[in-house]
């Protein structure tokens, strides 16, 4: 067996476990989880790539719709109802190379209908997945909340299959990452955005489909657009480029960001680029069971503060006003980091019990969605950044607060766009493990 056909064993095992107590706690006799169906546009015949419902991926590695899977409390083997219809326009699926079917009582189906007859008497059986009108019309319980809750506040704590396949999805895009990095280097009077996305993808080798979201990869000013996802092909004096490009393993996600300048860039970004730098790793540092994400969050303005009042980007203040009167949210628009798993945004960031309470909205960061002390065994993203966001400043240049901000520097550096440095991160009891850096020492 495998290290990690041997890590999967026991990953089923706790999965049948946690499912047990959790179907007793909430009283039902059973829980079907659907693999999903594929999103077909309108008025169309086209569908999206697919993605599994996450609750179907934390028991099987498969990656096609309309599976049905039936775990029982005191069933050691969970039945997975396996869809493979005769087909000629698309292959169907097949589990004849699948090393993991052993841990499941696999029913193989032709036929939509057949799934649920397979399943026999559903009294008291709770559904998840998005065919809750489906369920309905059988008698059993869609998507109840108080189960749910009990399930992502379990699936946020990853096992050890689970935290090797974050590591594994981490050194594939590893590869990619470093392809880019030597590939922007070559750039000299033109670059290009696609090329630096074909460079990543050859690099795995890899499709679009294995990547864990659609890749962010901006040339100088279009680097402050958070979520900037056109390729360019022909972007004059590239200076610096962030690409933010992650991989899937197994179902589960990669989330990483790099940011180059080149020598000729602006000194004062490439010395904020160095000096995020180390802010990042004193973050990461700073992880363990029982921190406070929240507290990571101030403490990564309050630093970035410093940093900018330190280049002069800032003047006038000291870091606390700098941070209390919300000058670094101009150059920070977005959370620290989140959760990280089988969704690129996993559950449970803001829930603080099983039940599904969530902590209250910080009044300083209202919109944050990590909020909680961290557990052991959780993996999170910690991805500090600092932008120069037009659209952000301008609604400063006469607020107030105008004479803290040094325009004439500003506007300097809004062509070379922004930054951001992101790790995925294992929290321990009193320390953490850097998945990203392992792979990526740069
Ligand atoms: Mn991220």
């Amino acid at each position: 067996m495998t290290d990690l056909a041997k890590l999967f064993n026991e990953h089923v095992q706790q999965r049948v476990q946690t499912y047990s107590s959790i179907l007793n706690d909430c009283q039902f006799d059973g829980v079907v989880i659907s693999a999903g169906v594929p999103h077909v546009y309108f008025e169309d015949d086209q569908e999206a790539a697919f993605h599994p419902n996450p609750h179907f991926a934390h028991w099987c590695p498969e990656s096609s719709p309309y599976h049905l899977l039936c775990i029982k409390p005191g069933d050691k083997k969970p039945t997975l109802v396996f869809y493979s219809p005769d087909d000629y326009w698309h292959e169907p699926p097949s589990l004849a190379h699948s090393d993991w079917t052993g841990h499941f009582h696999v029913v193989m189906v032709k036929d939509m209908d057949q799934r649920w007859q397979q399943l026999g008497s559903l009294s008291n059986f709770a559904f998840v997945g998005p065919e809750a009108d489906e369920a309905r019309k059988r008698q059993l319980i869609a998507n109840p909340r108080n189960l749910l809750a009990r399930l992502d506040w379990q699936r946020a704590l990853k096992s050890p299959y689970e935290v090797r396949c974050l590591e594994l999805a981490n050194a594939l895009a590893a590869k990619g990452h470093k392809a880019v990095k030597d590939t922007f280097a070559g750039f000299k009077q033109t670059g290009s955005e696609l090329a630096l996305h074909l460079a990543y993808l050859q690099a795995g080798p890899m499709s679009e489909t294995d990547l864990s979201y659609n890749s962010i990869i901006g040339i100088n000013e279009k680097s402050a657009f958070l979520h900037y996802h056109a390729k360019r092909q022909h972007v004059a004096n590239p200076q610096t480029m962030l690409i933010d490009c992650g991989a899937l393993y197994r179902g589960y996600c990669a989330d990483i960001t790099r940011t180059f300048a080149k020598d000729s860039a602006h000194p004062v970004f490439k010395e904020i680029l160095k000096g995020l730098d180390s802010i990042q790793l004193k973050l990461v540092d700073a992880v363990k069971a029982d921190a406070s994400f929240l507290s990571l969050h101030k403490s990564c303005h309050e630093q970035i503060a410093e940093l900018l009042l330190q280049v002069g980007v800032l003047k006038s203040c000291d870091k606390h006003t700098a941070v209390s009167q919300n000058l670094t949210f101009n150059f920070l628009p977005h959370g620290l980091g989140h959760m990280l798993g089988i969704q690129v945004h996993d559950v449970a960031g803001k829930q603080i019990n099983e039940r599904g309470d969530e902590a209250p909205p910080d009044q300083e960061f209202p919109r944050l969605r990590t909020l909680r002390p961290l557990r052991s065994n959780e993996v999170i993203t910690i991805e500090p950044g600092i932008y120069f966001i037009p659209t952000l400043l301008d609604k400063c240049r006469n607020a107030d607060s105008s004479n803290y901000f040094n325009w004439r520097l500003i506007d300097e550096l809004i062509p070379f766009g922004g930054m951001r440095i992101e790790d995925n991160i294992l929290v321990l009891k009193d320390s953490r493990e850097n998945l990203t850096r392992k792979f990526i020492p740069f």
